[in-house]
């Protein structure tokens, strides 16, 4: 039995007789295989059992109910009582929400392990005020570069369209002279087989998802950051929960966290020898190249440090102090 759920099923002996109850819809974004969606339904199925069935959640993988762009507000809005998106596709509503996604700021597991401990307090209090619980976040694996042709400096990308997928990506682009077009992951083939963008960044999860060796040629392995993916729920239906529902989320919620990061780390490998099995090229970035993006990561941070004031000094040095 998935250990997961094998917690799960502990805990409902704690929860009393099972009866019928409430089903809620959970969107999510990402292609149904993908790991954080597979992880997004043992979740479903940890709240299930130890509700005893009184809290049913349905899964809706790959935006098939609202799209990655749309999920946060329908949440937000109680169209839908739970729901899962990327954390730092937010960072143009509070830039806080882009803590994740700063260059070279955390870029392992470990690291974003401490950065999400630093942050969670903060990011609880903000979405909370915007009627949303926060209930975990699990981070995707280290992201990097990944091109049709060979890069060897940033001058190298002049001119490529660059799918971004959040407002740093964007900027990451511009500061290379690349041209950015904001493209959802479940887009992203259609994009690079029209040829409305030649490049992005990435884990190689979601390079794997979308196939994007019928399309490119070179992973270059940058480790940048770690951005995560959150689940959070409309707080008048969480508090509409009895006590007892409300409490098997929450337990629920700490497995899948560590169940999805677990799984993020174990696949970071084998998703990269996936791109190679398939006629990628994968590689570290050269000395120039990996040089030159440690100088727009240093502009990207010193940005976001500037942009995030007190309140992101003090997740910096809350991190740093770990
Ligand atoms: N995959 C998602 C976000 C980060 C990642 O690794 C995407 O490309 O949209």
């Amino acid at each position: 039995m998935n250990k997961l759920i094998g917690l799960a099923a502990g805990l409902v002996l704690a929860a009393g007789a099972a009866r019928a109850g409430e089903t809620w819809d959970m969107p999510m974004a990402y292609a149904d295989s993908n790991f954080h969606t597979q992880n997004g339904k043992l979740f479903a199925e940890a709240v299930g059992i130890c509700t005893g069935g009184e809290l049913e959640i349905v899964v809706h993988g790959g935006g098939s109910l609202f799209k990655g762009n749309e999920i946060k507000r329908a949440v937000q809005t109680g169209q839908a009582p739970i729901g899962e998106r990327l954390l730092s596709a937010h960072q143009n509503e509070n830039i806080l929400f882009g803590v994740d996604s700063v260059p070279f700021l955390a870029s392992s597991f470990e690291a974003s392990d401490k950065l999400w401990g630093a942050s969670k307090g903060t990011l609880t209090e903000i979405l909370a005020d915007q009627n949303l619980v926060l209930l975990y976040g699990v981070p995707w694996p280290p992201q990097g570069l990944y091109f049709k042709k060979e890069i060897n400096s940033v001058a190298d990308m002049a001119g490529i369209k660059f799918r971004a997928y959040n407002a740093a990506t964007a900027r990451l682009a511009e500061l290379a002279k690349m041209l950015p077009v904001q493209v959802e992951a479940a887009e992203l083939t259609q994009a690079l087989a029209t040829g409305v963008a030649d490049a992005f960044i990435s884990s190689g999860a979601t390079g794997y998802d979308r196939k994007v060796w019928e399309h490119l040629g070179y992973f270059y392995d940058t480790q940048a950051w770690l951005p995560r993916n959150y689940v959070f729920a409309n707080k008048d239906a969480f508090d509409g929960l009895d006590e007892q529902a409300r409490n098997c989320l929450r337990s629920s919620a700490m497995l899948a966290q560590v169940a999805g990061t677990t799984r993020s780390r174990e696949l970071t490998g084998w998703y990269l020898t996936q791109l190679a099995a398939n006629g990628m090229t994968v590689q570290p970035p050269g000395e120039q190249l990996a040089a030159e993006l440690a100088e727009i990561g240093a502009t990207m941070a010193a940005e976001w440090t500037e942009a995030a004031g007190a309140a992101g000094a003090a997740i910096i040095d809350a991190y740093k102090a770990q």
